[in-house]
């Protein structure tokens, strides 16, 4: 059996190596960037997504200093070069989803997709049975929630079971700068699935999140709540209630109109109605392959 360790450095390996990869690049590509997918590794598939990270600018001086510079064109008063940094100005951020099922395959994958409009019905006879079918699994939500991973990562803990939650570094974030900060919050609550379920008498654990999250963050980073983007995805990949906090000017995969609501509207729309989540229409886009897009078609919802 490998370990978590064992098992990238075989990736690694496999990589060096791989002649039959798959490359998207594009728009669609939920980091912008380029996400290969590896043949199966010993009975398993692998999600390797590589991503340049912003330059930071306390290292500017270093990276004009060290680098070499290659001319490739001059015209009047421009001019382009390739700069060939230090390597440790040039890392790569590498995520890898391993084993990935079919459903992170295609998460990462370049597709066409699908506005829905789902109304308070549609998701009851339509979207809730789907996901009780099938969704991504939350293992690791429990194993943070535990403290069996990442504990040494959580920025803040609020170990209340009703209005608690954890606080922390969000996978697609390195941390190195703050310029595209992305934490999430992961309410301790098990039994929400999504905006769907949020009704009045969750507004105690919302303004909880909104409000000491924020704190935390200033406290931790230096960034004041007007920097902050704080919004919840619908639909979300993982059914597990939990809010993204982003920094304002970074365009953060998924903060468009189409997935992103603002915590703040979210919070006021309950106080408005209690039940607006589960009466209102709400879209959201769907890729070509989603499941749930063939189940709203054979439902002639599109
Ligand atoms: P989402 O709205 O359910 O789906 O957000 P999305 O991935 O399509 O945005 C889940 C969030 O949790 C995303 O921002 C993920 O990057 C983040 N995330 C996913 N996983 C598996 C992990 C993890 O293991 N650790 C951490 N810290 N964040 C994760």
């Amino acid at each position: 059996m490998l370990s978590g360790y064992d098992r990238v450095l075989e990736i690694f390996f496999f990589l060096r190596y791989f002649e039959n990869k798959v490359v998207t690049l594009g728009d669609n590509n939920p980091f912008q960037k380029e996400s290969l997918k590896l043949r199966p590794i010993a009975d398993n598939d692998a999600v390797v997504v590589l991503e340049k990270t912003p330059i930071r600018e306390d290292f500017l001086a270093e990276l004009f200093r060290g680098s070499k510079l290659r001319l490739e064109m001059k015209n009047d008063i421009y001019s382009s070069y390739r700069l060939q940094a230090p390597p440790h100005l040039n890392e790569i951020k590498t995520t890898v989803v391993c084993p990935a099922t079919e459903k992170h395959v295609k998460k990462y994958q370049r597709q066409e997709s699908f506005l829905v409009e789902e109304t308070g019905e549609d998701y009851r006879s339509i979207t809730l049975p789907y996901i009780q079918e099938q969704s991504l699994s939350l293992q690791w939500v429990y194993n943070i929630l535990e403290k069996k991973a990442e504990a040494d990562r959580i920025v803040y803990d609020d170990p209340d079971p009703e209005v608690g939650f954890v606080l922390l570094p969000d996978l697609k974030w390195d941390q190195k700068q703050v310029d595209d900060l992305y934490l999430i919050a992961i309410a301790r609550q098990k039994d929400i699935k999504s905006l769907r379920d949020l009704s009045s008498e969750h507004l105690p654990l919302l303004q909880n999140i909104f409000q000491r999250g924020k704190e935390a963050i200033l406290q931790r980073y230096d960034l004041p709540a007007s920097k902050l983007r704080v919004y919840l995805h619908y639909q979300p990949s993982y059914y597990h209630l939990h809010v993204h906090f982003t920094k304002l000017g970074y365009d953060a995969p998924g903060c468009g109109v189409e997935r992103a609501h603002l915590l703040s509207d979210v919070i006021q729309n309950l106080q408005a109605d209690p039940q607006f989540y589960k009466t209102r229409t709400l879209s959201f886009p769907l890729r070509a392959d989603d499941g749930l897009l063939g189940r709203f078609k054979e439902a002639g919802r599109l």
